[in-house]
């Protein structure tokens, strides 16, 4: 009986410290979309009363009339564009706290770095939620995100990155300002 419960003594040993290792590097980065270093019409952003908002204020691509007749292109690249400071290598899974009017503008573009455009989106509208993006191999260090016109309507809050996989915001997360670079 003896060898077969230390090595199994070792390898429950072996993933309690897997786990702490994991746990210790563990990072969540959270901005405001206020926070970009620089905006492009038809990006604006926005100022509000109403509840529900971190900051009282976001970004959106303004409704238009009539809706969804000028969707994305060469025409409009609208966008917000911001730099974060990613402090360790990883896989992070992006999410966007987003407001979408309909299912003709329920969706940004995002572009990391020089990285083809993405489409991030769901079916959940008029109400403010999390929307999971795209998972990412990053680097330690800057990185470029802009989150970029493809429907009017649409609206972004905040957004997070994390290399938790497992981690699912469900409400108004803590901005974190030590990862976000202001110019
Ligand atoms: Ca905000």
């Amino acid at each position: 009986m003896r060898q077969f419960i230390v090595p199994g003594a070792i390898v429950a040993l072996a993933v309690l410290v897997a786990a702490s290792l994991v746990w210790a590097a563990s990072v969540k980065i959270v901005a405001e979309g206020e926070d970009y270093v620089s905006i492009k019409p038809s990006m604006v952003r926005t100022t509000t009363t109403a509840g529900g908002v971190s900051g009282k204020k976001y970004i959106q691509i303004p409704l238009r009339r009539p809706h969804a007749t000028t969707e994305t292109g060469p025409s409009d690249d609208g966008n917000a564009r911001f730099k974060i400071n990613v402090p360790s290598s990883g896989s992070y899974r992006l999410w966007l706290r987003a407001w979408w009017y309909d299912a003709c503008g329920n969706s940004f573009f995002v572009i990391v770095d020089d990285k083809p455009a993405v489409s991030v989106e769901d079916p959940t509208y008029q109400t403010w939620h999390w929307v999971k993006g795209p998972k990412l191999t990053l680097s330690a260090g800057t990185h470029t995100i802009r989150i970029q016109n493809k429907e009017d309507g649409a609206r972004l809050d905040q957004f997070l990155l994390t290399n938790n996989s497992r981690y699912v915001p469900t409400r108004v997360e803590t901005r974190t300002p030590q990862y976000i670079l202001s110019k």
